[in-house]
């Protein structure tokens, strides 16, 4: 029997669970080299703690590990219900503010390491948490794809900390009432992008999919399809990151200048870049709120110990 100290919150509605204690032990290694022994050896606690009965599809992990350089606050693995996540801004947006429920760190800048690059996370007094995310950059942009149910449609192909194909003016309207309508729009629009073999830079899979829409109260609201196919409740920190990175790249916003993502379920971020290079550094600004304390009981001989697999 295991028990695993858990603390959920959520961003802008999405939920996020940073294990605290009971993990699983990955070594010394390098970030990267942990999340493969997590992968390989570990997956089973992976959708024990993401996956029903204990979690959901729209659950994301967080799981805190020892960070390699002594000046960092955290090291982080991000993971859902089908696997594990570059990055995940609203997950680092949760972590911060869990650390600060801990009362572990005080307001200012954390250095969190994550298995694509380090990223800067800034408590304000406030509780609002900035994100200064990994360097984001467009790919390609205006990629023609042929989409069942669509026809000929384009989007740009952007890396924001995951890889993420970006859609606009497939619609007027995002309403959170059809979120399984455009569920299914963003999953034909994924599966094309497998079949016609479109991808991100070294040939990674592209597993988010976001469909952008006009606004009244943001510069854009969004629909934001994770990798396991549940949608992203909050506005999607490394997708909107991606955003930034391809209304840069068409000089549609400048550095420094504010950008409010919305999402489909009406919650907001604040974001804004510093050009470095030909990629952007984005910093993405919202709050976290825990609401919840737990421990997970881990017992072998429930036949769902591990979540339902699948
Ligand atoms: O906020 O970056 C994000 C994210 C990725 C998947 C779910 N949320």
């Amino acid at each position: 029997m295991k028990r695993v100290r858990v603390i959920d919150s959520h961003t802008g509605g999405e939920p996020t669970r940073v294990v605290i204690e009971g993990g699983p032990d990955l070594g010394q290694g390098s970030i990267a080299e942990r999340l493969e022994i997590f992968r390989t050896s570990h997956d089973g606690f992976r959708s024990a703690v993401v996956k029903e009965p204990r979690g959901s599809d729209v659950m994301v992990g967080a799981l805190l590990v020892p960070p390699c350089d002594s000046t960092s606050t955290a090291a982080v693995i991000f993971f859902n219900n089908v696997g594990y996540l570059g990055m995940c801004g609203h997950g680092a947006i949760g972590v911060v503010a869990t650390l600060d429920y801990l009362n572990l760190i005080k307001p200012g800048p954390q250095r969190i390491e994550t298995p694509v690059g380090v990223i800067t996370a800034t408590l304000a007094e406030s509780g609002e948490v900035t994100i200064h995310n990994v360097p984001s950059y467009r790919y390609k942009a205006k990629v023609p794809i042929e989409v069942e149910g669509l026809g000929l449609i384009q989007g740009d192909i952007a890396w924001g900390g995951n890889w993420f194909f970006l859609v606009d003016g497939l619609t007027t309207q995002l309403d959170v009432k059809q979120a399984s309508h455009w569920t299914q729009v963003a999953t034909r629009i994924k599966q094309a992008l497998l079949d016609n073999n479109i991808t991100g830079e070294n040939n990674a899979e592209i597993d988010h999919i976001e469909i952008f829409a006009p606004s009244p109260t943001a510069n854009s609201r969004s629909f934001v399809l994770c990798p396991g196919n549940a949608y992203d409740r909050s506005p999607c920190g490394t997708g909107t990151s991606a955003k930034l990175a391809c209304l840069a790249a068409d000089g549609k916003l400048k550095e420094g200048d504010l950008w409010r993502q919305e999402s489909i379920v009406g919650s907001h971020f604040d974001a804004s870049y510093k050009q470095q290079g030909n990629q952007i550094v984005p910093a993405i600004s919202g709050r976290a709120w825990v609401n919840s304390e737990a421990f997970l009981v881990l017992d072998p001989r429930d036949p769902f110990c591990w979540g339902i697999r699948g």
